[in-house]
């Protein structure tokens, strides 16, 4: 039996389900992925049990995979919390699914007046940016979009068509809220949106920058990618094929600039904590959080780890994580009100521990030439700055290095710049120099730093081998 709204009434008593009925569609999101499914529409199911308004219209711009198998179990799926006492819930946020090519019915919901928040988790690369963080006016999809403002692939795009047709139609525009782990997130994706449509109209540029409000958010909750053996638990426990079930660690937060016009979602009501310092939740998150997520990745697949529970059981590379979050970027980590840097610390090895969430390093490493900028070499730059030690933050950065080398070939490795970083591992003469070229992902400061160069040439010696790695794990423990 396949989900559907006809089964959830002989779903098992021990499963939860949606608590409300019909709802409408309030808000659209690109890119319903599992961290989605499994963290913003499960606060958004909540809301719905008693604000019918709100419901999801999810868009998938690329691959029409999750939005046909959501659209055959009437947008319903399965979301599994895991911890010592898991538990199942079906989740009935999706009100709509919009998959490719149905660009004349995106373009009507986003003008649609009932829509009131756009939301996006479409990962660091998927809003266009260049190294300095503004539009990249040379990206394909960009260089596209300009020349077809009315049948855009970009996020950005999309953002730009929906608020040109609101504006025409005398529509106030929606508020946007991009949740993927970028610093600033709402500030750049607004830069993003008005510079690209500077383009087209400049009056409709000074509309969005004056009437449209983005905010910036973050989002916090591990969400290992769905596996058969999540399919088969979901299996035995509503006795439905679910073929769109997610699976997170019951902890979620969502955190959001308090910046959006009266009228929308009641967010605050369902636990998302509104705040004028977001960037403070976002920069410690990001930093500790993803930084040390990243760490374990890089260096754990080196030492044979495929998990992050694996990695946090190999005790001198889990001691090395934590002293380099606490003595090496903590440090730069301003204080934020309402948060125990140090707790925070504690809590977030704890979650990495949890012994029911096997969270694949392989998935955290993707994209690193994306991720490394904002989790580990901001934390280098604030080192640099206040003069403090380098060696264990690019440790893990010479890992990433490592790993490129180590690939099969440049089809091996889950990243945009795949080629470019496969041929600065390959360069006979000096791989380190070479990736140090790399404007898009290390800052022009770092790169022409000769401690920051020694320390990656140091590192990248250092991950040549095991025996060597392990030396350096633990002679790095008493700098
Ligand atoms: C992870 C994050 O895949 C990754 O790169 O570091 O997705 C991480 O699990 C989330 O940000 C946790 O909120």
């Amino acid at each position: 039996l396949k989900l559907s709204r006809a089964a959830l009434a002989g779903l098992p008593a021990g499963v939860a389900r949606p608590g409300h009925g019909a709802i409408a569609t309030g808000i659209v999101h690109f890119g319903p992925g599992a961290f989605h499914r499994a963290h913003q529409a499960d606060f958004i199911d909540r809301l719905l049990d008693h604000d019918p308004r709100w419901g999801i219209a999810e868009v998938s711009l690329r691959s029409g995979a999750v939005t046909n198998e959501l659209a055959a179990q009437d947008g319903l799926y399965t979301l599994e919390l895991r911890d010592a006492a898991p538990d199942m819930r079906v989740i009935g946020a999706v009100s709509a699914v919009i998959g490719p090519g149905e660009g004349a019915r995106l373009l009507a919901q986003l003008a649609d007046p009932a829509v009131r928040l756009v939301t996006a988790t479409v990962t660091e690369k998927g809003y266009c940016l260049s190294g300095d963080a503004t539009l990249d006016f040379d990206h394909p999809d960009i260089v596209h979009d300009r020349a077809h403002p009315d049948a855009p692939r970009s996020v950005v795009g999309w953002l730009v068509a929906g608020l040109a047709a609101r504006r025409a139609a005398g529509v106030a525009p929606f508020g946007v809220a991009p949740c993927d782990n970028l610093p600033d997130n709402g500030g750049r994706v607004a830069a993003a949106v008005v510079a690209l449509a500077r383009c087209r109209d400049a009056g409709l540029a000074d509309w969005i920058a004056g009437e449209c409000r983005f905010a910036a958010t973050m989002v916090d909750a591990i969400t290992p990618a769905a596996d058969a053996s999540l399919l088969a638990r979901v299996a035995v426990a509503t006795g439905c094929i679910d073929r769109a079930a997610v699976q997170r660690e019951r902890f979620a937060q969502w955190v959001m600039a308090d910046v959006l016009s009266p009228g929308g979602p009641d967010l605050a009501g369902v636990g998302v904590v509104m705040t004028d310092d977001v960037a403070g939740f976002e920069r410690a998150k990001l930093r500790i959080l993803n930084g040390a997520h990243s760490s374990l990745a890089y260096l754990g697949l080196l030492r044979g780890a495929d998990s992050v529970a694996a990695a946090m059981a190999d005790a001198r590379l889990a001691a090395f994580v934590e002293r380099m979050v606490i003595d090496d970027v903590l440090p730069g980590v301003a204080p934020v009100p309402g948060l125990d840097r140090l707790a925070y610390v504690g809590d977030v090895m704890q979650r990495f521990r949890n012994p029911a969430i096997h969270h694949r390093l392989a998935q955290i490493a993707i994209d690193g030439s994306q991720k490394l900028p904002y989790r580990l070499l901001d934390s280098v730059r604030a080192a640099r700055t206040d003069g403090r030690p380098l060696a264990r933050l690019l440790l893990p950065v010479a890992a990433w290095m490592r790993g490129i080398a180590q690939a099969p070939g440049p089809g091996a490795i889950d990243d945009p710049l795949a080629e470019t970083l496969w041929r600065a591992a390959h360069d006979p003469r000096d791989p380190v120099a070479r990736f140090l070229d790399l404007s898009a992902v290390f800052p022009a400061e770092l790169r022409e730093d000769g401690h920051v160069q020694a320390a990656l040439q140091t590192g990248w010696l250092a991950t040549t081998d095991t025996g060597r790695l392990d030396m350096a794990l633990a002679s790095l423990m008493t700098l």
